[in-house]
Order: structure tokens, then C-alpha cells, then sequence
């Protein structure tokens, strides 16, 4: 209550409930075919790299297997999975892409 009209019982205004969303890392995957330069693209392309970001990723990624494109929302995150395989596929590379939750 505490809105001035009568108190019908219903409960009006609690402290709002402003949730913090669960958030999601891309990863990207190494492959032995995908070009360096493509990689080092679709990083610059879908999650907003400089072209030095970039090349740190990958490289990473190509030594390591695995590596961080970055932390979004689910929708963000499943949305730039979805480029990034699609992207690769139409140019006949088998880059892979995944989401897990932080
Ligand atoms: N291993 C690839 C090569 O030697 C390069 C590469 C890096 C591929 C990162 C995928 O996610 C990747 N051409």
C-alpha cells in the first residue's frame, strides 16, 4: 500500500525488482582450416573487436582451442552464435561457435 487510496489488501509498491539477466560467454573454437584473416574478420564484424582485439583472440583461440569473443544476454549472445556460424558457412569454413552460461 502507500498510494493514498484505501488499503484494498493488494500489495501496490514493494521495492522493484530490477533482476540483473544471467549473462552468456561466445566462445569461439579452433579448427585447422578456418583462415587466420577470417577469424580475425568475424570478430572485428560481429562482436565489435579492433583489429588488434582481434588478432589476440585468435591467436589465443588457435593455440589454446577455445577462447572468449565476449559477455552478452542470452538473445545478444545466441543472436552473434547464429551470425558467426551462418557467415562461416556461406564462405565453406567450419568455423565453429558456442554459448555457456557465466
Ligand atoms: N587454426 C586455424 C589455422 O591455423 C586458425 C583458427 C583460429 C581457426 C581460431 C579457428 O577459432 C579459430 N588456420
Amino acid at each position: 500500500s502507500g498510494n493514498g487510496k484505501p488499503n484494498t489488501g493488494t500489495i501496490v509498491k514493494a521495492r522493484p525488482k530490477t533482476k540483473k539477466p544471467s549473462m552468456y560467454r561466445v566462445l569461439l573454437l579452433n579448427d585447422d582450416y578456418t583462415p587466420m584473416e577470417f577469424v580475425v574478420h568475424v570478430l572485428e564484424r560481429f562482436f565489435g573487436k579492433s583489429r588488434e582485439a582481434a588478432t589476440e583472440i585468435m591467436l589465443h583461440v588457435h593455440h589454446r582451442g577455445v577462447g572468449v569473443c565476449g559477455v552478452y544476454t542470452y538473445e545478444v549472445a545466441e543472436t552473434k552464435v547464429a551470425q558467426t556460424i551462418e557467415f562461416a558457412r556461406r564462405h565453406q569454413h567450419p568455423l565453429q561457435c558456442t554459448m555457456e552460461k557465466e
